[in-house]
């Protein structure tokens, strides 16, 4: 959750500068500067309280803690907005680049930009915190079940990857989606609101916005996303085609058209977004005990608490030379959902002094999954910890595709070889199931692309008005179904309003960096196994232990977003671009399995 929340905030707190120095003329660079240097101290001092409160709202979502918060938000917003101007009408003085990119921060980094208008700013911070909590404390409660038959997400979530009862899946799919429609007509003045923000700040609308922040035009940014999409392409249709296969294999071609799109509830995810839970029905017929090291099992066979869980991320991130987590990390993050509050389960890392005061929020599962989650999480606490030197403006990932990457790249060391050295797996599967391990994978990594990339264009779609709300649901559908090649399983009508069942939409969290992250978390990989001086197969590197790795990952995440994201990318990677070549390197021995698989079946959808 982590970039646009933290700037979000920080902008916030130079109002008292702002009025002082809005009576005065800049016509120097160094009132400028005196201006940002002001508003650093300012915003140190200040920040604490915004991100604390923003803590307490999540994790007690009561009428009271969303009154305050909404209340905060508001004026935060409008402060950033009127620095934002304030930045702008500096806009012709001649400064070097350090303080022009602080500048261009204070232009470009708010999320959800309000016009300055205090009703307005109000208005929309009572919507985006309603939205919130209502995700939040979403339930469904199936009909005959009584009230004690309500289930949570987390309960849904369950159900979806585990049951393999088609009337099941789809009843949870579709009970998950009640949540939503209530939120529309909110959404759709929210995205009123905010694009007059944006308008008044100098962008054509608020998704044009969101694609400035990455050192390019917004045009190049998003063709930039489409060209990497072309060229994987190609490896999703060949991984789509054999496990519609095996769908069809198991539920019957009467509820899986074998040339058609897949039915989204039987993917094992809740939005299809992953799709790992549902290896046993795709895997090789060559490996009939399923996949050779399955972490869920792992972490059941020795126990393993949700806090040995997090014990065994971090001591990862020490092994490559960084320092643990501070104490108070244990002390005050969430690890568990509680029983007795409503509180936001979905995963985040926090930093709420901008020094060591780390923390994530999650209510750890036992499985695979979470223990991935988990390593991703630890990354965004590892970043935001390496640059809490940087001047306030800096304190970011170099894009925010970065901060996403992180932990995942870290992830992608969790190999067989890494389990056996920290004792977690006895030994090495016998012949090492290449085919495998590179399936399963490939059903978080390479299935994620198209949703990675969707969500976006719905939100630019909506933003630029050319979805209208009429049109919202149909829209989000039109293209689920042309990226990701799913259908929904039951009708969907234009009050729906699927989009808000998923928290990023009501969480107003942006999307596309976590596209850019499956793509640079294998750039990242290779890199650092050439680093350590790897020559073998990259699913079979791990940078556990690596000093010089860590070095590497901490010099760039030292650098924070001080320069241009391309400058970051290639202090690690060599490469000054986003290239999708290492995530087609990494899975080459699969694709050419699933084509093998794939001959004499019709692909595509
Ligand atoms: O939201 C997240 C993280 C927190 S930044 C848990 N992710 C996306 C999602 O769950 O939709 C990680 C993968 C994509
Ligand atoms: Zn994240």
């Amino acid at each position: 959750m982590f970039p646009g929340f933290k700037t979000f905030r920080l902008m916030g707190l130079w109002l008292s500068c702002l009025v002082f120095h809005s009576s005065v003329l800049a016509t120097s660079e160094q009132e400028v500067i005196e201006f940002l240097n002001e508003a650093e101290v300012k915003i140190r001092e200040m920040s604490e309280e915004g991100a604390r409160l923003a803590w307490i709202a999540a994790n007690f979502i009561t009428y009271d803690t969303q009154f305050v918060q909404a209340k905060h938000d508001a004026r935060t917003t409008l402060m950033a907005v009127q620095l934002a101007k304030q930045a702008a009408a500096y806009d012709d003085v001649k400064a070097n680049a350090d303080t022009r990119r602080k500048l261009d921060t204070l232009k470009q980094a708010i999320r959800l930009p309000a016009p300055d208008d205090a009703a307005l700013a109000a208005e929309l911070s009572t919507i985006t915190t309603g939205m919130k909590a209502r995700y939040g404390k979403g339930k469904y409660c199936p009909p005959n079940k009584g009230s004690d038959g309500c289930l949570d997400l987390v309960q849904m979530n369950n159900i979806i990857a585990n049951s393999r009862d088609e009337q099941e899946l789809r009843d949870v799919w579709q009970g998950w989606r009640e949540v939503s429609p209530p939120m529309k007509a909110n959404y759709a003045r929210q995205v009123e609101i905010t694009n007059q923000g944006a308008n008044e700040l100098g962008f054509t609308d608020l998704g044009s916005m969101w694609r400035s922040g990455y050192d390019m035009s917004p045009a190049d940014f998003a063709a930039d996303m489409d060209a990497q999409w072309n060229r994987v392409k190609p490896l999703y249709e060949a991984l789509h085609c054999h496990v519609r296969a095996g769908l069809a294999d198991h539920y019957g071609t009467d509820i899986v058209d074998p040339k058609g799109k897949i039915p989204a509830h039987l993917l094992g995810n809740m939005w299809a977004q992953q799709w790992s839970n549902i290896y046993d029905l795709v895997k090789p017929a060559s490996s009939q005990e399923g996949p050779k090291v399955d972490i869920t099992r792992l972490i059941e066979d020795r126990n393993m608490s949700e806090l040995d869980m997090v014990h065994t991320a971090e001591n990862f991130f020490v092994s490559l030379g960084l320092p643990k987590l501070p104490e108070t990390f244990w002390e005050r993050s969430l690890f568990l959902q509680p029983q007795d509050r409503d509180v936001v389960c979905h995963a985040s890392a926090w930093n709420l002094d901008s020094k060591d005061d780390l923390r994530i929020k999650m209510c750890i599962q036992r499985n695979e999954e979470d223990f991935t989650t988990i390593h991703h999480e630890l990354g965004h606490n590892y970043y935001q910890r390496a640059y809490n030197q940087q001047p306030v403006y800096f304190q970011g990932s170099a894009n925010d595709g970065f901060h996403e990457a992180l932990g995942d790249t870290i992830s992608l060391s969790v190999t067989p070889n890494y389990l056996v050295k920290i004792g977690m797996l006895e030994k090495l599967p016998e012949a090492s199931d290449e085919v495998a391990q590179l399936l399963k994978l490939a059903l978080n990594k390479v299935a994620f692309l198209p949703f990675g990339l969707l969500v976006d264009k719905w939100r630019w779609q909506v933003f630029s008005g050319e979805l209208t709300p009429q049109e919202y649901n149909q829209g989000w559908w039109a293209l689920r179904e042309q990226y990701q090649g799913i259908k929904a399983p039951v009708a969907r009508e234009a009050h729906h309003f699927d989009p808000g069942a998923k928290y990023h939409i009501p969480g107003n969290t942006p999307y596309m960096r976590y596209f850019l992250a499956h793509i640079q978390q294998f750039q990242f990989h290779e890199a650092l196994c050439k680093t350590v001086g790897y020559e073998g197969p990259l699913h079979e590197c791990t940078i556990y232990g690596n000093k010089e790795a860590g070095e590497r990952l901490d010099a760039m995440m030292k650098m924070g977003r001080s320069r241009p994201w391309q400058e970051a990318m290639e202090a690690l990677t060599g490469q000054p671009a986003l290239d999708a070549g290492a995530i087609l390197a990494y899975f080459a021995p699969l694709k050419a399995w699933l084509d093998e698989q794939n001959q004499g079946r019709q692909c595509g959808w």
